[in-house]
């Protein structure tokens, strides 16, 4: 009786997470409001060769699609601010109607930003988002859920990976992300107050983080620091979805007794789910993240938004309003295990 309720439970919630996963891309729909057909927008990951933006343009092509734009996916090979300028340059030369870009650099695309905003072009931050003091130099900026969801998501992660014991350290993307920064953040005080048998290797959160620039071989080379300065290390958080893979994969290769969790693509940690190397890790939907944040340009464009804190736009069936910080969110991350993996792998 308890097993076969139990084994009911289980379909249930199969299904209410398959359910999830498709309403997660099923609002990608028909357009519910009138944009000028033939806007140019540019779409500015952090980095081209990142699944996650990927996957984050293929929602932001959606969206063109439907409100007929034409919409170029653009950015430099390496995260850093100095090497997005010189594609934001490209995009005032162009004149470029509306900017959808994910910020490497809280502070130094700043400067280019502002001159994008003086040539008419309509800025909207997504993923990743500038400092606040450089607020005024957006629209808007869509980001997937509040910084401390996000980042105390992970310590409770890591602590049912480590059972709630031992030291843990971060190992981030760029140090200059103002996203990865505001979640770990987060991290810091949360777990101190809510694990109390579990501590930061350096002492505090911002002594423990190591950055792999979300570059494969510097994060890979920065576990592999951790590791050996931290020998006794339980857990590594790593928020970044280069960061993440790189560190399932070295865990993997030096059969490492550290716990490791963070925000990965499904699609790219199925395999070392599936095989226990890593128990679970989160993250929201970036196709929808895309898609949410070119109607927010073309809405900007079109004069139908302004971006104000109460102001809102829709996207698909929708409809999103800024709070506090010029922000818009999209929702709370998912979190895969082994139970629904084979799930969502194929979406994103
Ligand atoms: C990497 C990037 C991105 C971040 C994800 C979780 O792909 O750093 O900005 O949102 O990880």
């Amino acid at each position: 009786m308890k097993g076969s309720s139990r084994h009911m439970q289980k379909n249930k919630l199969k299904a209410v997470l398959a359910t999830a996963a498709i309403a997660a891309v099923a609002f990608v729909g028909a357009p519910t409001q009138a944009h000028a057909a033939g806007l140019k927008i540019a779409i500015m990951p952090k980095a081209v060769n990142n699944g996650y933006f990927t996957a984050w343009n293929k929602g932001a092509q959606t969206a063109c699609k439907e409100i007929k734009a034409t919409c170029t996916y653009l950015g430099p090979t390496e995260a850093t601010g100095p090497a997005q300028v010189q594609f934001i340059n490209q995009v005032i030369q162009k004149k470029y109607d509306v900017l959808v870009i994910s910020a490497a650099d809280q502070n130094a695309i700043v400067p280019s930003l502002n001159k994008a905003k003086a040539a008419g072009i309509k800025i909207v931050t997504s993923d990743a988002d500038v400092a606040t003091s450089a607020a005024s130099s957006r629209v808007v900026a869509v980001l997937p859920a509040a910084s401390a969801r996000i980042g105390t998501a992970e310590v409770d992660w890591i602590a049912a990976a480590t059972g709630g014991k031992g030291k843990i350290a971060v190992l981030s993307a760029a140090a200059t992300a103002a996203n990865q920064n505001a979640w770990i953040a987060a991290m810091g005080p949360y777990l101190t107050s809510k694990y109390p048998n579990m501590s930061w290797v350096g002492g505090t959160v911002d002594k423990s983080v190591f950055y792999g620039n979300d570059d494969p071989t510097t994060s890979t080379s920065q576990f592999d620091a951790i590791l050996s300065q931290y020998p006794d290390v339980a857990g590594i958080i790593a928020p970044t979805t280069v960061g993440v893979l790189a560190a399932a994969q070295e865990k993997k290769a030096k059969s490492a007794a550290v716990h490791v969790t963070g925000l990965g693509l499904p699609s790219q940690m199925a395999p070392y789910i599936e095989d226990g190397t890593v128990e679970k890790v989160g993250l929201w939907n970036p196709i929808d993240l895309g898609y949410v944040a070119v109607y927010a340009g073309a809405a900007a464009k079109a004069g139908t938004f302004t971006g104000k804190v109460g102001s809102s736009f829709k996207a698909g069936t929708k409809s999103y309003s800024v709070v506090a910080g010029g922000i818009a969110y999209l929702g709370d991350p998912f979190t895969f295990d082994k139970s629904n993996i084979a799930t969502f792998k194929s979406i994103y």
